[in-house]
């Protein structure tokens, strides 16, 4: 059986991306719309500690947050052959930028 998702989220912001991607994978996910007031919440809060959207609670009831982080989730979840090698671009890039940041902390 296919995992239950559920994407906390608000028009108009970071949740766009998630959004597209599920449309584009066609995958069954439930979308759960946040007024702003919403993030502080002390629900939200429990699901993403800064109170952001978007957050993807996975079946077992962890979240993923970050929507780079959500849409590599989602490819995981739902693999394609054809988009492989873009999997690993942007696994590449990341760990590339994640490594110039830590060097410019170093370095002051
Ligand atoms: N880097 C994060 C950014 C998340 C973020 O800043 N979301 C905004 C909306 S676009 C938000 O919820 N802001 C509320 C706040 O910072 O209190 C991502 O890509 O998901």
């Amino acid at each position: 059986m296919r995992p239950v998702l559920r994407l906390y989220y608000m028009p108009r912001t970071r949740s766009s991306r998630v959004l597209w991607l599920l449309s584009e994978i066609d995958a069954p996910c439930e979308l759960v719309k946040l007024a702003p007031e919403q993030r502080q919440s002390v629900e939200h809060l429990a699901r993403h500690p800064l109170g952001r959207v978007p957050a993807l609670e996975l079946d077992d009831g962890t979240v993923v947050f970050e929507s780079a982080a959500i849409c590599l989730q989602l490819a995981d979840l739902h693999p394609r052959p054809e988009h492989d090698r873009q999997r690993r671009d942007v696994r590449q890039l990341e760990r590339d930028v994640a490594g110039e940041a830590r060097i410019h902390e170093t370095r002051g």
